[in-house]
């Protein structure tokens, strides 16, 4: 991509709105969305003034007044911040109107690029899919259409994202890298492939090592959907790594098939991977198929073990309330992952999000409570499940939760990575192993406090499910 430099005076901000109830979790979340930061660093490298403001971020909203000086406001949302950028853009418009100033707000990401028709009254223009190409026209005005649609990139062509441009950039850690887009999988409750394509597009290697280099960190989270989903590849980067002598310390996103391969496990471990995050979606092997996963919970199984074994950490995401789970599924996940040995884990309700098929199902089948956005954050029950009452599951959810980030179960964990210690150091005399981590039982203390924060937060919410399972008793015995 070529960029010509014309200090053009005209100042542009991108935002990241926070959701309504991410005041509990957003001291923990301090990994931007990368959309904005390579569209900035693209219009900033073609001489537009410009800034990345991110509300988690930041820690607290954004103030219209930071705005009065931005001609040109630029969303960025997921479908759960959505509502919060339709009020930032609302409030910034007033503001310029009252200062007799001109203004131009442009909202793109996930969201808008599902349902462009749910946002377009609140923006000037709204931009379906991967902008990178097509941004500098849309800022110069040369695209004047209402909504833009964009097209899949190449990825070696999109700059070095510029952090700096970020307030408060200090507080990014780990630094999000993204090495892949698209996914080859067809979930039914995920729109990256609606949004990113089925094909798996990468950026060469070399590239990645020259990004990763030209940071002054060493701790990374790789956010590719895949991390691994081209095992030579992935290899080859690894052994990049070694080559340049670069001591990371780095996360990623895998599915479970990354396990198969002992070679590439050990690879990742010697090379600094400290946590492995895996949609393992559910334990219920009919569920897995009602989801079109494409796992089993042996495979399930068998990845966490050898991931443990290997000495790396294994955070587990869970999704409950298909319509193949059963009132034990709370009970049942529940225990599944204290056995296993999990170091975390994410307990989501299946969520019927914009653009998927299950939400077109949901929506046809007249099973959605609401279109609420702000609740369309996997933590809340936002639709009709088959065999709970809405307040069933919202509560399964949450006894998940809190039997996992428990005091009880932070003390059997530490117990027992005592006990792993002991029998590490008699195995050490006779071959390579690992130590056993203490992280484990601390995370299950820090996600204490989270987890009863958001109970606080969320009474409200808890109630109003209450009240729907209550009508839709009333409206039982009516039909009877
Ligand atoms: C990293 C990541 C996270 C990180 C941090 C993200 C954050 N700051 O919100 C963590 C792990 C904390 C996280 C949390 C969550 N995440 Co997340 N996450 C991702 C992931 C893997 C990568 C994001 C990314 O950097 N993408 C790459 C960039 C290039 O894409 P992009 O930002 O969309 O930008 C492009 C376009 O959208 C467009 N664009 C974007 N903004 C703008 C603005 C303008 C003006 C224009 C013109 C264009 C434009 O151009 C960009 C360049 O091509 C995505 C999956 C994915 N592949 O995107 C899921 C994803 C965004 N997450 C998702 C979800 C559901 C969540 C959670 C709700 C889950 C949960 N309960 O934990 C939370 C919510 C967080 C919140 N903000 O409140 C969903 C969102 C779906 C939806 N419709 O809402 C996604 C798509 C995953 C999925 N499987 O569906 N997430
Ligand atoms: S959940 Fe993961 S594997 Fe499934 S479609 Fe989405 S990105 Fe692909």
């Amino acid at each position: 991509m070529q960029h010509i430099k014309e200090k053009n005076g005209l100042k542009v901000t991108f935002v990241e709105p926070m959701g309504a109830y991410s005041n509990v979790f957003a001291q923990f979340m301090t990994i931007p969305m990368l959309g904005p930061l390579y569209l900035a660093t693209i219009a900033e490298k073609a001489g537009y003034s410009v800034s990345v403001l991110n509300e988690n971020i930041l820690g607290r909203k954004i103030k219209p007044s930071e705005l009065n000086n931005v001609d040109i406001l630029c969303v960025s949302c997921i479908t759960t911040t959505v509502e919060r950028g339709k009020s930032i853009a609302r409030e910034y418009k007033k503001l310029r109107i009252s200062l007799g100033l001109t203004s131009r707000t442009i909202i793109g990401g996930i969201h808008a690029s599902m349902i462009p028709d749910d946002v377009i009254n609140d923006f000037d223009q709204v931009f379906v899919g991967e902008a990178e190409t097509k941004i500098l026209d849309v800022l110069r005005g040369r695209i004047r259409d209402k909504i833009i649609y964009g097209e899949r990139i190449n990825l070696d062509n999109v700059p070095v994202p510029n952090f700096r441009l970020l307030k408060n950039w200090e507080k990014v850690k780990p630094l999000p890298v993204m090495t892949s887009r698209g996914c080859p999988f067809n979930c039914t409750f995920c729109s990256v492939t609606e949004m990113f394509g089925h094909q798996y597009r990468t950026k060469s290697i070399e590239r990645v090592i020259e990004e990763i280099k030209s940071y002054e960190t060493d701790h990374f989270f790789f956010v590719d959907d895949h991390f691994v989903l081209n095992k030579n590849r992935t290899k080859k980067f690894l052994n990049l790594l070694e080559d340049n002598k670069l001591n990371l310390r780095w996360s990623c996103q895998i599915r479970t098939e990354a396990s198969q391969d002992q070679g590439l496990v050990e690879q990742m471990r010697s090379t600094g991977c400290k946590t492995v995050y895996i949609g393992f979606e559910s334990i219920n092997p009919e569920s897995l198929k009602e989801i079109k996963k494409g796992q089993t919970v042996a495979d399930i199984k068998h990845s966490i073990k050898v991931f443990k074994d290997n000495g790396i950490n294994v955070h587990g995401m869970f999704m409950l309330g298909s319509d193949s789970d059963q009132k034990e599924i709370f009970r049942l996940t529940s225990s599944f992952c204290k056995e296993n040995g999990l170091t975390s884990v994410q307990y989501l309700i299946l969520t019927p999000l914009p653009g998927t098929v299950f939400y077109r199902k949901m929506e046809k089948e007249g099973r959605l409570l609401h279109k609420n956005w702000e609740f369309y954050d996997a933590l809340h029950v936002v639709f009709k499940p088959r065999n709970f009452t809405p307040a069933e599951l919202q509560l399964g959810m949450v006894d998940c939760f809190s039997d996992f980030y428990s005091y009880t179960h932070a003390f059997n964990d530490a117990l027992n990575t005592f006990f792993e210690t002991f029998a590490v150091l008699i195995k050490k005399m006779y071959r390579k192993v690992h130590f056993p981590s203490f992280v484990s039982p601390l995370v299950k203390l820090f996600g204490i406090r989270i987890v009863r924060n958001w109970i606080i937060y969320n009474k409200p919410y808890i109630e109003y499910l209450y009240r729907i399972a209550l009508n839709n008793k009333i409206q039982d015995k009516t039909n009877e």
